[in-house]
């Protein structure tokens, strides 16, 4: 098993916690990132926000507006559906989903699952930036045409993250801590499961991420698109 120990920014080594399954097919991997993995996908977050399009509140078919903010790779992503031109932003088309970042979405489905369990391309990448105090409601990731599992990383401030069932928004669901490296793996059972991250703990990431504040969600995931 490869060693996972890492060091905090006082030096201090630091041993994560292992895998755990949080239900069938959904597994949590505490601190699966490196500082420097954490480093370069802020720094390439921080340049995909620029655009082609830009980071942006998503407005909800009823008029609401997502109080994340949101920039995405390889497809453009608004309710129910996937596009690859922004109609809803600018009407340019998004940056590329990055060769690197499936091979590290394969890395992570090995990491949680123990093998790789779908070897379709991942196509696409929401990415979600959280501040001050933006969070985001339950609901099911249901507009993608592939059930292939979906690939979360978190960077900066811990949130805390639900996590519930197939049937409805409520309970039963399971609370945890989503940290600063943190990957965590729905499919199977629990692709469709309701899940949303109804608070962020300001202050408490790392600043020698490149994140001085608020929280940075990646999530892969196939589109089974063309
Ligand atoms: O920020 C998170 O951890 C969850 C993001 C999410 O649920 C989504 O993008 O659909």
């Amino acid at each position: 098993m490869a060693n996972r120990s890492k060091r905090d920014i006082s030096g201090t080594v630091v041993i994560p916690l292992p895998p755990r399954e949080i239900a069938p097919g959904a597994v949590h991997v505490p601190g699966w990132l490196s500082l420097d993995e954490q480093r370069h996908l802020v720094q390439e977050c921080r340049a995909w926000a620029t655009g082609p399009v830009p980071i942006r509140h998503t407005v909800l078919p009823r008029g609401g507006v997502m109080s994340v903010q949101t920039v995405c790779l390889g497809w453009h992503w608004q309710p129910y559906t996937y596009t690859r031109l922004a109609h809803d932003v600018n009407g340019e088309q998004v940056a590329d989903f990055p060769d690197w970042l499936g091979e590290l979405t394969h890395r992570a489905l090995t990491a949680a699952y123990g093998r790789t369990t779908h070897t379709d391309p991942y196509d696409t990448a929401l990415i979600n930036f959280y501040d001050g105090p933006a969070k985001m409601g339950m609901h099911q990731d249901k507009d993608e045409k592939s059930d292939a599992p979906v690939v979360s990383l978190s960077i900066g401030d811990t949130c805390l993250f639900r996590f519930g069932n197939t049937e409805t928004r409520g309970r039963p669901y399971t609370d945890l801590q989503l940290a600063s490296g943190d990957l965590f793996v729905f499919g199977g059972p629990s692709r469709y499961a309701y899940h949303g991250v109804p608070k962020v703990y300001p202050g408490t990431g790392d600043p020698a991420t490149g994140l001085a504040s608020g929280r940075l969600n990646l999530t892969m995931r196939v589109t089974g698109l063309r």
